[in-house]
């Protein structure tokens, strides 16, 4: 059984995902169909991860089938930075389509808050190793996206990795059409976010949680190397319920455990970007 979140517009988001982050060409495809056959009916894609065309086969694969049809799945992807031109918004989204073979996105998100240079290179840098930044402003980014709605592209637009003065002057934005509907944060309990969900939410805006198991696959070392998994008051909550530390939907916590998660002193950051820490956009200054 597929459980929902209701979106502003309506629409309904599965709670959970399949993530598609570092799942390899050549493999991504076994991946996906796996995940349909499963009952995972939200994935999470985006351009930047370079695998769009192979879940877009998976997809399709599934769809012919009978397995599944295009409305029982919510498919999210996400602009790079190197496209905030505001000329650039549609053909990257309509490339995000090509091949995901779809004809429209559930959720379109903007990746960053930052645009980067244009270019064939994702991640432009200088001889130092710094990001070089566009000179866009996400506000002129966010009419472009809008302009996708319109166009029947996406069906509902969101954000990710904004904080929360960046989501209030979004909000505040005069001429705003559509408001976000989600935003994508990193959080799990050593970063739970608290202060930014409840944001959020009081604003309708829903929250996806990303590396919420403690990303044990980064492939960079961590500010402080840790795995969440491995944390002893986790397995200890596991333990009792004859869970992995990693299986959390299927059972509830009680009050005190769930304080017990929240409480935890340790705050670490993974997805910090730091070669980005140049960026006037740059959302993960105030800490
Ligand atoms: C990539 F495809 C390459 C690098 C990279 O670093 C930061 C984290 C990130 C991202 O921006 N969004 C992700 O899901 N991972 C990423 C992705």
């Amino acid at each position: 059984m597929t459980t929902y979140v209701e979106l502003s517009t309506k629409a309904k988001m599965p709670i959970l995902g399949l993530g598609t982050w570092q799942s390899p060409i050549g493999k991504v495809r076994e991946a996906v169909k796996f995940a349909i056959d499963v009952g995972y009916r939200q994935f999470d894609c985006a351009y930047v991860y370079q695998n769009e065309n192979e879940i877009g086969d998976a997809i399709q694969e599934k769809i012919e089938e009978g397995v599944v049809t295009r409305e029982d799945l919510f498919v999210v992807s996400k602009l790079w930075c190197t496209f905030h031109e505001k000329s650039l918004v549609k053909g990257a989204c309509q490339n995000t389509l090509a091949a995901l073979k779809l004809d429209y996105l559930d959720l379109y998100l903007m990746h960053w808050p930052m645009g980067f240079k244009v270019g064939e290179e994702l991640f432009p840098a200088d001889e130092t190793g710094m990001i070089i930044p566009s000179g866009t402003d996400f506000l002129d980014t966010w009419e472009a996206m809008e302009e996708l709605v319109d166009a029947g592209l996406a069906k509902s637009i969101g954000i990710s990795n904004f904080n929360c003065e960046q989501i209030k002057r979004l909000l505040n934005k005069p001429d705003l059409k559509y408001k976000p509907v989600n935003n994508q944060i990193e959080s799990h309990p050593y970063l739970p976010q608290e202060e930014l969900v409840k944001y959020c939410q009081s604003q309708g805006i829903a929250v996806t949680a990303y590396c919420p198991l403690g990303a044990p696959n980064w492939p960079w070392p961590k500010s402080e190397d840790f795995f969440l998994l491995d944390d002893p008051k986790i397995k200890e909550i596991a333990a009792k319920y004859s869970k992995t530390s990693a299986q959390v939907f299927d059972f509830e916590l009680t009050k005190e455990e769930m304080e017990t998660i929240l409480s935890f002193k340790r705050r670490c950051r993974i997805c910090s970007i730091n070669m980005c820490t140049n960026h006037k956009d740059y959302p993960f200054r105030e800490d």
